[in-house]
C-alpha cells in the first residue's frame, strides 16, 4: 500500500474552533450586554449540578446562584477588565463552588465574555515562586555564556512547573526546530541538540502560540469536554478559542504526545520583535495540570529569557555588521595595495572567506581556480560555472538550496549546499564563488521510529508524525542556512571594488602599449 499524505493539510486544521475543552476546567461564554450563556462546555454540569442545556439562553444569575461569586461582584469584576482593557487585573479571581476552591479567569473576544474556572493551585507556592523569579531575575543579568542563559532558564521553568523535561526549542529560518538546553530528570533520555521538521507544529499553531504565549495540555488522555451552544444566540458561530486557556488539543497533536510518551505538556513562547523564536517545551509523563499562578511565573522567567536575548542578538547583529564591513574595507584596500587580485582576495591575512559566514572560497581569475577551505573540486568547479552561465543571466547568485536547482551538486552538498556567486567576467570565465556545507547531516527522530502510520477506526491513513519525519528529512538534506542581507551586499560591493581595479589595471596596460 502506497502512503500519500500531505503535511501541509496540517495547517488546515481549525485548531481555535475545535469545539471542545481540556476537561479539568469549565467554561462559559456569554454575552457582554445581556449575560445571557450563549456556549457552554458540557461539564459544567458537573460543576452546579444542572444540565447544560437548561442553562444556554439563560441569565448568568442562574448559575451564579449555584456558587459562592455573587452575580453583583461578578459584574464589577466584569467592569473592572472591561473598562482597564486588560483582563491581568482581575485575573485570577478564586472562587468557591461546591466546596472546591477554582480560579475564575475572563477574557472578552468576539463580541462574547468567555469565564473559564480552573483548579486554584496551593497559594503558598505563590512566594516560593516570586523567589524563584527574582533569582532568575539576578541568572538573567549576570549570565555572560548564552548557554548558561538558556540552561538557567529551563532550570527555573522546571523548579517553578515540576515537569520531567524543560527544553528551549529555536526555530530556524525554515520553522523546523532545534533543542537548544534542557533540563529533565536524570533517568530520562537527552533530546538535547535534535531536530524536528516544521511540520510538527504547523503555520496557524505558531501564530496562536503568538497569541496566547501559554499553552497546557494537563492530561493527554482525557476525554475533552464537547461545548454545548445555544442555537439562536451563538447563529452558527463557533465559539473561537483562540485567547482560551482551557481550549481542546487536535487528535494529530494527542497521537504526536503519546507517541513520545507525554502525558502533560505545557508550552510557553518565546518571542522576538513579535516573531515566534522558539517555544520553552514541556514534558511531564503523568498527567499534570499548573495553576494559573504558575503559568504566569514560568510564562515571566522565560519571557525574562526573551528580553535578554533581544538584546543579544541587536548586539550580536551589530557585531557581524561591524566585522563584514571591516573585512571588506581591509579587503579593499588590499586590492588597491597589491594590484594582484589574486593575492589581495587569498594570499593576505584578511582573505575573501573572511568576508561571510562561508567556509569555502573558490576564484576563478586568470584561466585559473584558487581554493580556500572546504570546496568542491576543480572539474566540478567548471561543470558548476558552465551551468551558472546559462541558468543565471545576472552578475550575481545566491542560493541556500543548491542541490534543489543543479542536482549534480548534490554529490557535494556536504561542502555546498549553499552557494553566494559573483561574476567578474561572464567572456573570461571568471567568478568568485562562497560555498557553505548542508546544515544537517545526520538528523535523528526523538519518538519512537518504528511507529508506522496510523490508520483512524474508518480506514482512512492520517499523518502521523513519524511520517512528517521521513518527508522533512528528505528536505532537510541539501539544505543550508539562507546567506543574509548584509552578507549578499558585502559581496556586492567586492565586486564592484574588484572590477574597479581590473578596469583601472586594463587602462593601465593600454596606456602602456599606446
Ligand atoms: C502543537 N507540536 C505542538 C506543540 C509542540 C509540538 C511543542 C505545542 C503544544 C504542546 O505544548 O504540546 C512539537 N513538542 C514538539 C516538538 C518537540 C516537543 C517538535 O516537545 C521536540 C522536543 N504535529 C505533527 C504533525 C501535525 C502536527 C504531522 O507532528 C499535523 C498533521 C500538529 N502540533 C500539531 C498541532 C498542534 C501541535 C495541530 C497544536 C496543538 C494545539 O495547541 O492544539
Amino acid at each position: 500500500m502506497t502512503l500519500n499524505v500531505n503535511i501541509t493539510s496540517c495547517e488546515q486544521e481549525p485548531i481555535h474552533i475545535l469545539g471542545h475543552v481540556q476537561s479539568h476546567g469549565y467554561l462559559v461564554a456569554i454575552k457582554p450586554e445581556t449575560y445571557t450563556i450563549v456556549h457552554a462546555s458540557a461539564n459544567v454540569a458537573d460543576l452546579v449540578g444542572q444540565s447544560v442545556s437548561e442553562l444556554l439562553g439563560q441569565s448568568l444569575d442562574t448559575l451564579l446562584a449555584k456558587t459562592d461569586l455573587p452575580v453583583n461582584n461578578l459584574k464589577e469584576l466584569l467592569n473592572v477588565g472591561r473598562r482597564s482593557g486588560s483582563w491581568d487585573t482581575i485575573n485570577p479571581h478564586q472562587v468557591r463552588i461546591g466546596g472546591r476552591l477554582l480560579n475564575l479567569i475572563i477574557h472578552e473576544h468576539d463580541d462574547l465574555l468567555l469565564l473559564e474556572w480552573e483548579p486554584a493551585g496551593d497559594t503558598s507556592n505563590m512566594s516560593y515562586n516570586q523567589r524563584l523569579i527574582a533569582e532568575a531575575l539576578n541568572e538573567v543579568q549576570s549570565s555572560r555564556q548564552l548557554t548558561d542563559l538558556l540552561q538557567n532558564t529551563a532550570r527555573r521553568v522546571k523548579e517553578i512547573i515540576g515537569f520531567d523535561r524543560v527544553m528551549v526549542y529555536r526555530f530556524g529560518s525554515d520553522w523546523h526546530g532545534q533543542v537548544i538546553a534542557e533540563e529533565k530528570e536524570p533517568h530520562l533520555e537527552p533530546f538535547l541538540g535534535l531536530h524536528y521538521p516544521a511540520s510538527d507544529i504547523p503555520r496557524q499553531a505558531r501564530e496562536l502560540y503568538k497569541i496566547n504565549l501559554v499553552r497546557l495540555i494537563a492530561d493527554a488522555g482525557s476525554t475533552p469536554s464537547a461545548i454545548l451552544s445555544s442555537p439562536e444566540l451563538a447563529e452558527n458561530r463557533p465559539l473561537d478559542l483562540t485567547h482560551s486557556t482551557l481550549r481542546a488539543v487536535s487528535p494529530v497533536h494527542i497521537e504526536y504526545l503519546k507517541n513520545m510518551g507525554v502525558q502533560a505538556s505545557m508550552s510557553i513562547s518565546l518571542l522576538y520583535r513579535g516573531e515566534l523564536w522558539g517555544l520553552m517545551s514541556c514534558h511531564h509523563y503523568s498527567p499534570r495540570f499548573v495553576d494559573f499562578s504558575a503559568r504566569q511565573s514560568a510564562r515571566f522567567v522565560s519571557q525574562l529569557l526573551s528580553a535578554a536575548l533581544e538584546f543579544r542578538r541587536d548586539a550580536e547583529d551589530q557585531h557581524l555588521l561591524q566585522q563584514s564591513r571591516e573585512s571588506g574595507q581591509q579587503l579593499h584596500e588590499q586590492l588597491l595595495a597589491d594590484d594582484d587580485v589574486v593575492r589581495a582576495l587569498t594570499k593576505r591575512q584578511i582573505t575573501a572567506l573572511d568576508l561571510n559566514s562561508a567556509t569555502g572560497l573558490v576564484l576563478l581569475f586568470n584561466n585559473q581556480q584558487y581554493h580556500l577551505g572546504q570546496t568542491p573540486d576543480e572539474a566540478a568547479i567548471r561543470e558548476l560555472t558552465t551551468w551558472l552561465k546559462t541558468a543565471n543571466p545576472n552578475t550575481f547568485m545566491e542560493t541556500n538550496q543548491l542541490p534543489v536547482l543543479y542536482p549534480p551538486a548534490e554529490a557535494y552538498a556536504g561542502v555546498g549546499a549553499g552557494l553566494l556567486a559573483i561574476e567578474l567576467s561572464r567572456e573570461l570565465n571568471e567568478y568568485l564563488l562562497w560555498f557553505k556545507p548542508e546544515r544537517i547531516r545526520q538528523v535523528t527522530w526523538a519518538g519512537n521510529p518504528e511507529k508506522p502510520v496510523s490508520v483512524t477506526d474508518n480506514g482512512d491513513l492520517r499523518l502521523s508524525p513519524r511520517k512528517s519525519f521521513a518527508a522533512w528529512t528528505e528536505q532537510v538534506r541539501n539544505t543550508t542556512e539562507p546567506w543574509t542581507e548584509v552578507e549578499v551586499s558585502a559581496a556586492v560591493k567586492l565586486r564592484e571594488d574588484i572590477l574597479q581595479i581590473v578596469t583601472k589595471q586594463a587602462n593601465e596596460i593600454r596606456l602602456l602599449n599606446q
